[in-house]
């Protein structure tokens, strides 16, 4: 069964959040490696960019209704599941972000009466924060003990799952992964020149703005910059601290410094422009972004929480600031933009990393190792 064709059936978040981008570039990969996917969202997910003859996109309609206060997003998600499972004949079944998706791919074995593994990859925050919720916590304890395999995209986040839910389950750690054809170093003078029409500095910051990414600390951190280095802030991505980074741009009189750029389907463009990225969050399980901006050759500087040391080797590819000394980021940065040998040093070493210990052939070669596992006799 080593080399045979699966047929994979994929549930994720469409949105750009880190889960959608995992499991839409991990059916890429897959889908490249001849297996037939099946890929069920609420809406198209934001990567999903070009056509690929063996993806196939299940959209899954919720309808209301007078009596729903909540339409029952679970319910409708696994009936088209069931569906898709029987007509394509899947063999397994992997989900992304365990919120609802194990549970109606849990549902989904029950209805159809056939052995369907199901493989759960947890990416943070619904173990960390939705997970931690009483209104879902033993729901989530029961999904993850009867899921076939347990993924996790870092060693931080299983340690944290088997702490916070009491599990005795094996579980593999397989960190995330970035195609590094397509996230390269090289800015296209035209979006360099449009962010930096004077020669300035580029720093950017790329986040769903969600309170955990605290992304007004980018705004802080960048006027502390600008004391010392011409610069321009580029904020890619959208979310609820949106208005409160414009705001705190507005407040710190550097809002003319500052571009909201809203939520971009191409980063793999963007990020090559920036001299440093800045990524402040409370806690990160991983830290897709900023694996992301190490590919195109753009140092990382980010808070020593969660997975992020498992990604960033301080010093070396990136800095790691400690959570007591987060008022430093921006001195940390200034100082990496006026050394511009110790930042080159840094980005080409980043760029090293993401190639060799962050490339997608060998992750997802861990993910297809997973689903011959879970469908061995
Ligand atoms: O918080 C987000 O950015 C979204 C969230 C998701 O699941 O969509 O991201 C989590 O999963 C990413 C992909 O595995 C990780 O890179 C992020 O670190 C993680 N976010 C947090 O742990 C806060």
């Amino acid at each position: 069964m080593t080399s045979a064709t699966l047929k994979i059936g994929v549930v994720c978040y469409p949105t750009f959040g880190g889960s959608g981008v995992v499991a839409t570039e991990l059916c890429k990969g897959m889908a490249q490696r001849g297996h037939e996917i099946h890929l069920l969202s609420y809406a198209p997910p934001a990567r999903l960019s070009a056509f690929d003859k063996r993806i196939h996109l299940h959209e899954v309609e919720v309808s209301s209704y007078p009596l729903f206060k909540y339409p029952p997003y679970d319910l409708a998600l696994a009936s088209r599941l069931a569906e898709v499972a029987e007509e394509a004949a899947l063999d397994l079944v992997h989900v992304h972000y365990a919120i609802p998706h194990t549970v109606a791919a849990l549902l989904v074995k029950e209805i159809l009466g056939r052995d369907l593994p199901v493989v759960t990859t947890l990416h943070g925050t619904d173990i960390t924060v939705v997970g931690q919720d009483p209104s879902y916590k033993r729901v989530m304890r029961w999904a993850l003990r009867n899921s076939d395999a347990v993924t996790c995209v870092s060693a931080y986040l299983e340690e944290r799952t088997r702490e916070l839910f009491g599990l005795d389950n094996a579980m593999h750690v397989i960190p995330n992964f970035v195609d590094t054809e397509r996230f390269r170093p090289g800015a296209d003078p035209a979006i360099r020149g449009c962010f930096a029409k004077g020669g300035e500095r580029v720093l950017m910051h790329v986040s769903n703005f969600r309170p955990v990414k605290r992304a007004p600390l980018v705004v802080d951190a960048f006027a502390r910059v600008l004391e010392s280095v011409p610069a321009t802030l580029v904020m890619v991505g959208d979310g609820p601290e949106r208005a409160a980074c414009e705001r705190r741009a507005q407040d710190l009189r550097v809002k003319d410094r500052v571009r909201f750029v809203g939520a971009q389907a191409d980063v793999q463009n963007l990020l090559p422009a920036a001299d440093l990225f800045l990524l402040p969050s409370e806690f990160e399980s991983f830290g897709l972004a900023a694996l992301e901006a190490m590919a195109c050759g753009v140092v990382p500087v980010v808070t020593d929480a969660g997975g992020l040391p498992e990604v960033i080797r301080d010093g070396e590819d990136g800095v790691l600031i400690p959570e007591s000394r987060m008022d430093d980021m921006g001195s940390v940065a200034a100082s990496l933009l006026a050394d511009d040998p110790r930042r080159e040093r840094m980005a080409a070493a980043a760029r090293e990393a993401a190639v060799g210990r962050f490339g997608r052939d060998g992750v997802v070669a861990q993910y297809e190792a997973v689903y011959r596992g879970v469908l061995a006799p």
